[in-house]
């Protein structure tokens, strides 16, 4: 898969050179590509963001950058195609070969693990991190009419920019990226891959300040422990998240 991010803090991305990410660039399975917003500005004062038409408080994200930022990753991973331009382009569908743009926002889709399978899907993502007030709305409906744009949102709380949330969206998908995690039966146990929250985990010494191990996991009983982390995950969402339980129960 390739990964594209457009930033004004390329240096926030350093981080995904270690772990498993960074395993995984190594060995090729991801190629990620951070690029600076900055490097796509014509005035001297390299200026991203201007005051917003109708007034209000902060900046607006200039479009102008943007634009040539994402022609320039699209032209990159398509040298054939021309940069979408309405006037001089035939008419075009956007297709599940085409890059998708994703822009973090707080007004945008929540991701969730059945996001990140979907994600995981694509070869082509194109990460572009707003900072101020957001980004001139035009951006999204030019990259709409030629190609595919999702908003995408972690939850329902502000932070300053795009980037930590782009962090969590990668990990997300770069693990289930085949390859990426050594074993994949790990994939499978994990909270919200069955719709519900993970068990309690244990390990040895089996007391430990006065906390005993459950004894069914000492039982050798495969049965037994299966029925008991089925039962640990619904006591579990119940308490924590009784959102995520089918309606159901
Ligand atoms: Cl994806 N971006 C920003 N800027 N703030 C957020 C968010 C994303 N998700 C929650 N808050």
């Amino acid at each position: 898969m390739r990964i594209d991010i457009i930033t004004i803090f390329p240096e926030f991305f350093s981080v995904l050179d270690v772990s498993l990410v960074g395993k995984a660039r190594q060995s090729g399975l991801i190629d990620l590509r951070v690029h600076n917003l900055r490097d796509h500005t014509h005035d001297r004062h390299h200026s991203v963001d201007d005051t917003p038409y109708g007034g209000g408080a902060g900046m607006v994200m200039k479009p102008e950058p943007w634009g040539d930022a994402i022609d320039a990753i699209l032209t990159d991973v398509h040298p054939g195609a021309e940069p979408p331009d309405a006037s001089v382009m035939p008419e075009t569908t956007a297709t599940d070969a085409s890059p998708l743009l994703i822009f973090p926002s707080p007004a945008g889709d929540l991701f969730t693990q059945a996001m990140a399978r979907e994600l995981a899907e694509e070869s082509n993502l194109i990460f572009g991190c707003g900072r101020y007030e957001g980004i001139d709305q035009r951006v999204f409906d030019h990259f709409e009419k030629d190609g595919r744009v999702r908003l995408v949102s972690l939850g329902d709380y502000v932070l300053n920019g795009g980037e930590v949330a782009v962090m969590a969206m990668i990990e997300a998908v770069g693990r289930l990226i085949p390859g990426v995690v050594g074993n994949p039966e790990s994939l499978v146990e994990e909270s919200h891959e069955d719709g519900l929250l993970e068990y309690p985990s244990y390990t040895k010494p089996a007391a430990w300040r006065g906390l005993d191990v459950p004894s069914v996991l000492l039982s050798g009983n495969h049965g037994a422990v299966a029925a008991w982390r089925r039962e640990q995950q619904f006591l579990r969402t119940a308490r924590v998240r009784p959102d995520l339980l089918p309606p159901a129960n």
